[in-house]
């Protein structure tokens, strides 16, 4: 018992570790356990397998100190991170590129599973990157929006479109160094030509590279896939639902989505509420089809529909523990493939629906922007049918499910302040709320479950320090009842007061991971305003519990655009003193920020408290 509370914070993740132990489901945690002692050359980014006069280990200062080609631990440390980097932006922005597909569909009439729900917000974005809308059609915008965001991708002469929402300042240092990001795709191939072997040797030259690549994915990739979901599936507004495992239900058809793009999970959900199908589920003798999210799929569901969260990247294993879910629908990233044997201990099925993504032992129907409405009809069809061979007596669900307030989107959020960001800034001026801090990114066995998004969030808020979050993290602060206005009590004076007024809680979810674009676009707005840079804000970020490539994207882009990050889990780029002493410091003399990692969330939330400070006293403003 005591092991299983060192496992994670959660309640319903520890009832539901006992019972997959007892189920005989393997976890992540078991096989974590199993795994150790992990590779101590690759955690520190020292082994290479680029080509096949490989692989190579480094040994720094020993005769093994070169690969065969003559790399040093310097390039080799360097070039890992940099594809680390180039995978995860890929990752962000093919999710971005199947949204404007989606788009693109749409505007040719090429589809019947998707319409333009937000066309103020269509308008208004098409405006601002120089589409002229007067006296056009609907479609005609959306294809104009289309076929110019296609080109963001591609060949393109010039920067990507929205980096121009960064402040000036921001741009010219970009230009300076080099690194103001081209076509997306561009930047991602041009990372991978860099890292074969013999080419680019230079740690610094890599870094800065990476840089682009990272800034890509925030200002271009990622910020197009939230843009393109607000415009396809509504802007988020303030929104309540619920949150853990307990809103799985015993008596009804549990249909879970898993993984990224709001596609397939709003067509799901399109289905879910058809009153047919909730008539046919009562045929099959349950009270009706819960749809709940897991991960940013759930996320996306969350923010812009209110649908249920059921847990975080490692509560995907313990969701299907319960015995109570019929069926796990999912698209790409972050599905682990131990899902497969899980399920198999229960009636349970898991459906791949992305040509990208399939699992063996799992079902494959595959979505497209034009079969997305029928295959979804199949699919719920198919968990009702499932829902009869549920057996009842191994159905466990371990807690009562917490309320949650989601939908914060950066329109949302000017809208509560009323229209301006004045007050936003007002307060920050007088010091009521001392600064803005990002919470994002996932959970990683190495750490307890939850326990640093956690602790981290109620550091910060306890020091008058708003919080947005996003991402698996922001599941573990719903968790907490931290996204409840009630949890104002646990928030300083300044930061309570601000909540009461407006009726917010002091940590607001802003999404999905690809809408930590989000943040970097209020960044942006609030730097403009202020006539500064993002680096001279007193904001910071972090990835307490961080595991993915497109983590270390996003922790990239937010140094790369001038906020400090503070990471819980180390990167594998301590083999190189040259890479480690830059990212932890010598980049502040480049971009204007850097890293810190430190795993001890009191001393994250110092670290980070310490950075806003320091900032607010150069700004003239009280500390
Ligand atoms: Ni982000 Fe979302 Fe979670 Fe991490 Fe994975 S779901 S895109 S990568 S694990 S926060
Ligand atoms: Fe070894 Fe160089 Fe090939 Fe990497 S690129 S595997 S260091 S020879």
């Amino acid at each position: 018992q005591e092991e299983i509370e060192e496992l994670s914070i959660c309640k319903d993740a520890q009832i539901m570790i006992e019972k997959a132990e007892k189920d005989g489901v393997v976890t992540v945690w078991d096989r974590f356990k199993a795994q150790q002692p992990q590779c101590t050359f690759c955690k520190q980014g020292l082994s290479c397998r680029n080509c096949s006069m490989g692989p190579c280990r480094i040994l720094p200062g020993k005769e093994r100190s070169l690969g065969v080609c003559g790399a040093n631990a310097d390039t080799i440390v360097a070039r890992n991170f940099g594809r680390g980097v180039a995978a995860g932006a890929a990752a962000h922005s093919d999710h971005g590129r199947d949204l404007l597909e989606t788009l693109d569909a749409v505007a040719n009439s090429d589809t019947q599973s998707y319409e333009i729900r937000d066309v103020e917000k269509l308008i208004r974005i098409a405006n601002e990157l120089g589409i002229k809308t007067e006296g056009k059609e609907t479609l005609q915008i959306a294809k104009e929006l289309a076929d110019l965001l296609l080109e963001e991708f591609g060949i393109k002469k010039g920067n990507i479109g929205f980096t121009m929402r960064a402040p000036e300042v921001r741009r010219k240092l970009w230009d300076s160094l080099n690194i103001n990001p081209r076509g997306i795709d561009r930047e991602v191939v041009e990372m991978m030509h860099r890292t074969h072997m013999g080419v680019d040797q230079d740690p610094v030259s890599l870094l800065l590279h990476a840089a682009r690549v990272s800034l890509s994915d925030g200002w271009g990739g990622s910020m197009i896939a939230t843009e393109l979901s607000d415009i396809l599936f509504g802007t988020p507004k303030p929104v309540e639902s619920k949150v853990n495992l307990g809103v799985l239900k015993k008596d009804e058809v549990n249909i879970l989505v898993h993984g990224h793009s709001p596609i397939v999970s709003e067509a799901v959900l399109t289905a879910v509420r058809d009153k047919n199908n909730i008539e046919m589920a009562k045929a099959a003798g349950a009270n009706g089809i819960n749809l709940a999210g897991l991960c940013c799929t759930g996320n996306e569901l969350l923010m812009r529909q209110g649908i249920p969260m059921a847990g975080n990247h490692l509560m995907t294993e313990l969701a299907i523990a319960t015995g109570a879910v019929e069926l796990v629908i999912v698209d790409y990233q972050c599905i682990m493939p131990g899902l497969i044997p899980a399920m198999n201990c229960y009636h349970t099925k898991m459906i791949t629906t992305s040509p990208k993504a399939k699992f063996p032992g799992a079902e494959h129907i595959e979505f497209n922007v034009r079969n997305a409405r029928t295959q979804a009809q199949k699919l719920v069809e198919m968990a009702i049918e499932l829902y009869k061979k549920r057996d009842k007596n191994r159905v466990l669900i371990p807690v009562e499910p917490v309320p949650m307030m989601s939908g914060f989107s950066n329109e949302a959020i000017l809208q509560a302040l009323g229209g301006s960001l004045a007050p936003l800034l007002d307060a920050i001026k007088s010091g009521k709320i001392r600064g803005v801090a990002g919470l994002v990114g996932c959970n990683n066995p190495r750490r307890k479950h939850d326990y640093c998004h956690v602790t981290l969030t109620k550091e910060l808020i306890k020091n008058d320090i708003l919080v947005l979050g996003t991402g698996c993290s922001a599941v573990a602060m719903g968790k907490a009842g931290l996204y409840m206005p009630e949890a104002a009590s646990l928030a300083g004076p300044g930061l309570s007061s601000v909540c009461k007024a407006l009726n917010i809680p002091p940590a607001l979810h802003v999404g999905s991971c690809v809408d930590n674009s989000r943040i970097l676009h209020l960044c942006g707005l609030v730097a403009k305003e202020l006539g500064v840079d993002i680096s001279d804000l007193p904001v910071a970020g972090s990835a307490p519990e961080w595991y993915s490539e497109k983590a270390i994207s996003i922790g990239l882009y937010f140094v790369a655009s001038g906020v400090y990050t503070v990471l819980g889990v180390t990167p594998n780029i301590t083999g190189s003193k040259l890479v480690t002493d830059l990212a932890l410091d010598g980049l502040t003399n480049v971009v204007g920020a850097c890293f810190a990692v430190d795993t001890d969330p009191h001393k994250m939330a110092e670290l980070m408290i310490n950075h806003i400070n320091k900032k607010r006293k150069k700004l003239n403003l009280p500390v």
